[in-house]
C-alpha cells in the first residue's frame, strides 16, 4: 500500500519528469548523429546534461562523513562547484580491539560524499597530505572523460592536483583511487560516493543516509585483535577478512545507529567499492517502496534485496511504518553473522499492532550487536596486550561474546533447552573436567552425553571460527558464571587445545 504522501511525491517527480523531458525536446540539440531518430525514448545522452557555461558565482561544495548526506544544492541552474578533497592515510578501528591503516579520501571510509547537480562544471581539487607515504588520484565515475579523472589527479605526499569536469549525467557514482597497485588502494578503504542530482532535485524525504559496502583483508582472523596489516594474497584470492559497512563493524550499530521516526521517509544513499564482492543488499523488516536500481534513473518499485556491484551503488527509499531495530545487511548471510556486514536503523515512535504485533527484533538477528557492552572486549584486548588482564576483564569480554555466540543454544543465563540443549549453569560436565568448555568450543561435541542427570544425543558445531582471546574469554566467562567452578583459561591455552586433533568429545582424563 502506497501512502498519500508517498503517492504525492511520485506524482511531484513524474510531473517532473515531463517537465525535463519536455525541456530536453525543447533543447537546442537536435537528433544530427541519426540515433536519436530510433526511439522516442531516446534522451540524447549525456549531451542533455550539459546547460551551458556555469552561471553566477562559484559555490564550494559541502562535503559530509558518513553516514550524513549534504543537503540538496537547491539549485536551478548550472553553477561552478568547487570541490575540496584531503586524503588521508591513518590508523582507524576496523572492528572492536583491532586497528588497520586506512587510506581515506577526508578521513573517513567511506570517503566524503559530494553531492552537485547535473549540469554543473566541478573544480576539483586533490590533496595529498605531507605525511602520506603513498601517492594516490581519484577516477570518479560521475566524470565523462579518459580515466574519470584519474590521470589529471595524481598526487605525491605533500602535492595538490586540480582537474575540471561537466556532471553530464545524473545517477549515484562511486570515486575511488586508481593509483597502482588499485586493487591495494581500494581495498585500504579509498572509495566513496558523488551524487549528481537530476535538474528537478531528488524527491524530498525526512532522512537521508550514506551507507557504502566493502571487504578488507587482514593477515589476522576477523576479530583478532591488534593492528592487522594488509594481506595481499587474500585480497587476490578474493577471501575477505571483513565486509564491512562504512569501514568498521560497528560503524553503525549501537549508540552510532541510523535513526529514524515512525512515518519518516527514509532514503539510503548506498555504495559498494569492493574491491571484489557485489553486495545483496537488504534491510531486515523493510521493503523498499523505490530503488534506483545501479544509480540511474529509473526507479523499481516493492523491493525486497537489491544487488549492487563493485564500483556500483543504489538508491531506495523506505517508509518506516513500525518501529524497532531493522538491521542492514548483505543477505551472502555469513558475511552479515561473520564478517561484519551488518548495520542498525533504530526507529523510535508508536506500535502500530494492525501492521505488526510488536517486540523487538531479537539477537538471533542482532548478534553480538544487540548488546552495548562490545567496549568490554576491547578493553580486555588492551589489557591482555600489556599484559595486565584480569579475570573479572576477561568474565566482562567473555560475556558480551557468549551472547552472540552461546546464548542463542544454551540460552542467555546458560539454563538450555529441556530436551535440546545440555545447561551450561552448574553443569557437572563441566565440573568434572573444566578443560571441557575451551575444548568443546573449538572441537564441537556429538554423540551421547549427561548432563545433571539428563541424557542429550545431538550435535554442538565446532566454534574454531573464533580466535584464540573469543575462546579464551568465552570460556572463563562460562566456568565463573551460574554456581560453575570458576577458573581461568588463557589465550596460550586456546591456542594450544586448537591444535589437538579431537574429533567429537574432548579426551577423558
Ligand atoms: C547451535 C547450538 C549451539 C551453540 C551455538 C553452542 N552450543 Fe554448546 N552444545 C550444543 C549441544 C547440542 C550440545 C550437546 C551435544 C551432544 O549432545 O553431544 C552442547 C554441549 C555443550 C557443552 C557440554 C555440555 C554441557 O552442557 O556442559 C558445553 C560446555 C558447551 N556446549 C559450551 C558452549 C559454548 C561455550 C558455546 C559458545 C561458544 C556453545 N556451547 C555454543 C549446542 C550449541
Ligand atoms: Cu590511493
Amino acid at each position: 500500500m502506497k501512502t498519500r504522501k508517498q503517492g504525492r511525491d511520485v506524482l511531484i517527480f513524474s510531473s517532473l519528469l515531463v517537465a525535463a523531458l519536455l525541456a530536453g525536446c525543447q533543447g537546442e540539440r537536435g537528433a544530427g548523429d541519426g540515433r536519436a531518430a530510433s526511439a522516442q525514448s531516446d534522451s540524447g545522452g549525456s549531451r542533455n546534461g550539459d546547460f551551458g557555461p556555469p552561471q553566477g558565482r562559484p559555490v564550494d561544495a559541502v562535503l559530509t562523513s558518513p553516514p550524513q548526506v549534504p543537503p540538496p544544492t537547491g539549485r536551478k541552474a548550472p553553477a561552478k562547484v568547487i570541490v575540496k578533497l584531503d586524503v588521508v592515510e591513518k590508523d582507524l578501528p576496523i572492528s572492536e580491539g583491532v586497528t588497520y591503516t586506512f587510506w581515506t579520501f577526508g578521513g573517513t571510509v567511506p570517503g566524503s560524499f559530494i553531492r552537485v547537480r547535473q549540469g554543473d562544471t566541478v573544480e576539483f581539487h586533490l590533496r595529498n597530505l605531507p605525511d602520506s607515504k603513498m601517492p594516490h588520484n581519484i577516477d570518479l565515475h560521475g566524470v565523462t572523460g579518459p580515466g574519470g579523472g584519474a590521470a589529471s589527479s595524481f598526487t605525491a605526499p605533500g602535492h595538490s592536483s586540480r582537474f575540471t569536469f561537466k556532471a553530464l549525467n545524473a545517477g549515484l557514482y562511486v570515486y575511488h583511487c586508481a593509483t597502482a597497485p588499485v586493487g591495494m588502494h581500494v581495498a585500504n578503504g579509498m572509495y566513496g560516493l558523488i551524487l549528481i542530482e537530476p535538474p528537478e532535485g531528488m524527491p524530498p524525504v525526512d532522512k537521508e543516509y550514506y551507507v557504502m559496502q566493502g571487504d578488507f583483508y587482514t593477515t589476522g582472523k576477523y576479530r583478532e585483535k591488534g593492528h592487522q596489516p594488509f594481506d595481499m594474497e587474500k585480497a587476490i584470492e578474493e577471501h575477505p577478512t571483513y565486509v564491512l559497512f562504512n569501514g568498521s563493524e560497528g560503524a553503525l550499530t549501537g549508540d552510532k545507529a541510523l535513526t529514524a521516526n515512525v512515518g519518516d521517509t527514509v532514503r539510503l544513499y548506498v555504495g559498494n567499492g569492493g574491491p571484489n564482492l557485489v553486495s545483496s543488499f537488504h534491510v531486515i523488516g523493510e521493503i523498499f517502496d523505490k530503488v534506483w536500481f545501479e544509480g540511474g534513473t529509473r526507479f523499481q518499485e516493492n523491493v525486497q534485496t537489491t544487488l549492487i556491484p563493485s564500483g556500483g551503488a543504489a538508491i531506495m527509499d523506505f517508509r518506516i511504518e513500525v518501529p524497532g531495530s531493522y538491521v542492514l545487511v548483505d543477505h551472502s548471510i555469513f558475511r552479515a553473522f561473520n564478517k561484519g556486514a551488518l548495520a542498525i536503523l533504530k526507529a523510535d515512535g508508536n506500535e502500530n499492532k494492525a501492521i505488526y504485533s510488536g517486540k523487538e527484533v531479537d539477537y538471533v538477528y542482532l548478534g553480538d550487536r544487540a548488546q552495548p557492552n562490545m567496549k568490554a572486549v576491547e578493553t580486555a584486548a588492551v589489557a591482555a596486550k600489556t599484559g595486565e588482564l584480569s579475570l573479572e576483564e576477561q568474565v566482562a569480554a567473555g560475556k558480551a561474546l557468549f551472547a552472540g555466540t552461546c546464548s542463542t543454544c544454551h540460552q542467555p543465563e546458560g539454563q538450555g533447552l529441556a530436551g535440546v540443549f545440555p545447561p551450561l549453569a552448574k553443569s557437572d560436565y563441566i565440573a568434572a573436567d573444566p578443560k571441557r568448555v575451551p575444548n568443546v568450543v573449538l572441537h564441537g561435541l556429538s554423540g551421547a552425553v549427561k548432563v545433571n542427570g539428563t541424557d542429550y544425543n545431538s550435535v554442538m558445531p565446532p566454534m574454531s571460527q573464533l580466535t584464540d582471546d573469543e575462546v579464551a574469554n568465552i570460556s572463563t566467562y562460562v566456568l565463573n558464571s551460574w554456581g560453575n567452578p570458576g577458573g581461568r583459561v588463557s589465550k596460550a591455552e586456546a591456542a594450544r587445545i586448537r591444535q589437538t586433533q579431537v574429533a567429537g568429545a574432548p579426551a577423558e582424563h
